[in-house]
């Protein structure tokens, strides 16, 4: 009989999931769902086989260079890899894999609800209706953008920016988007490829930021090219908050050269820059791209996938390191 490898999992995950673990592993849950400290998560590595955690560790080259030896792979519940030092995880012979494509679906709504909410001005109307400060209505009253038929840019024409491009077409947009590579033209769907972001950026009347967080992509919407934009145009990230300068977008968003934010992730969550709460052209929502039963299943159930490929001496099919 062979024995049951052991596995830190970092956060409270779905009920279907825990329960696979506990039949095929000896998992260390987390059912308090509490954030551990680094020397937390270390003392209970010790003797593990294997990490499951989110984008809530953060898995740095001197996180990864403390893990005991029995560690051999970190299964992240996420696909974006930007908390783990691949580098440091290869150097320790750590498999490292993710979970794409079942969240792509869920992101994309996340994405066309932050473009709906900040096009429509969806935070202020709610906080009226809420607050009862809502007295009346005239035809000058909450006038927002129309986004059908408008243009798109899209960064990052992965595996979410192409469902973000599919549902953009559903609003009859026009789909342009910039990526490292022309993904393959059968994919593209009509979409205009941009070898050059800086010259896709005068043609978005909304720009969707899909890309991963990398050290190249870090910062990527600066000044100099939120600039670029058309006035009055609207950003939306659902991707990472590294992607873009904060004081850049807040201050294009009070100047009014770009109409308004649809935002799901930021820089330094969730302690924010406070300025975003004071913007009313801000469409705000927690981080929560992945957030639905279905997606959250897939992505435990696929995580673990990787963790079974692993000890059963197989490629696992998601591995990124
Ligand atoms: C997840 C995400 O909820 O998967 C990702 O990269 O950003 C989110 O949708 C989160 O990362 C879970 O760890």
């Amino acid at each position: 009989m062979s024995t049951k490898h052991v596995v830190v999992v970092t956060r409270k995950l779905p009920e279907a999931v825990e329960n696979r673990l506990r039949r095929d592993y000896v998992p260390r849950l987390n059912p308090d769902d509490r954030l551990y400290t680094t020397d937390e998560l270390l003392m209970l590595c010790e003797g593990a086989d294997a990490i499951m955690p989110c984008h809530t560790e953060r898995l740095t080259a001197e996180v990864i260079g403390r893990l005991p030896d029995s560690v051999r792979a970190i299964a992240n519940f996420s696909v974006g890899v930007d908390h783990v030092d691949l580098q440091a995880a290869k150097d320790r012979g750590i498999v490292v894999t993710n979970t794409p494509d079942v969240l792509s679906d869920a992101t994309a709504e996340i994405a066309i609800l932050c473009l709906l909410g900040a096009a429509r001005r969806a935070s202020e109307g709610e906080r009226l209706v809420r607050s009862a400060e809502w007295k009346d209505w005239s035809p000058a009253f909450m006038v927002g953008v129309q986004i059908t038929g408008k243009r798109i840019g899209i960064v990052g024409m992965g595996r979410v920016g192409q469902v973000v491009a599919r549902r953009a077409r559903g609003f009859d947009m026009d789909v342009h988007y910039h990526n490292r590579q022309r993904i393959d033209p059968a994919l593209e769907q009509e979409a205009t490829y941009h070898p050059s972001l800086d010259e896709m950026l005068p043609l978005c009347d909304v720009l969707s930021l899909n890309c991963p967080a990398t050290p190249e992509t870090t910062g990527l919407l600066n000044d100099r090219r939120i600039g670029l934009l058309p006035d009055g145009a609207i950003v939306v990230n659902t991707a990472r908050g590294a992607l873009v300068d904060d004081d850049a977008l807040i201050a294009a968003l009070e100047s009014g050269k770009l109409y308004a934010a649809g935002l799901d992730v930021y820089n330094n969550e969730p302690a924010i820059n406070p300025k975003y709460r004071d913007l009313t052209n801000s469409f705000l929502l927690p981080h929560i791209g992945s957030a639905t039963r279905e997606t959250r299943d897939a992505m435990g159930f696929r995580a673990l996938d990787n963790l079974d490929a692993v000890f059963a001496q197989d490629e696992p099919q998601d591995r990124v390191a």
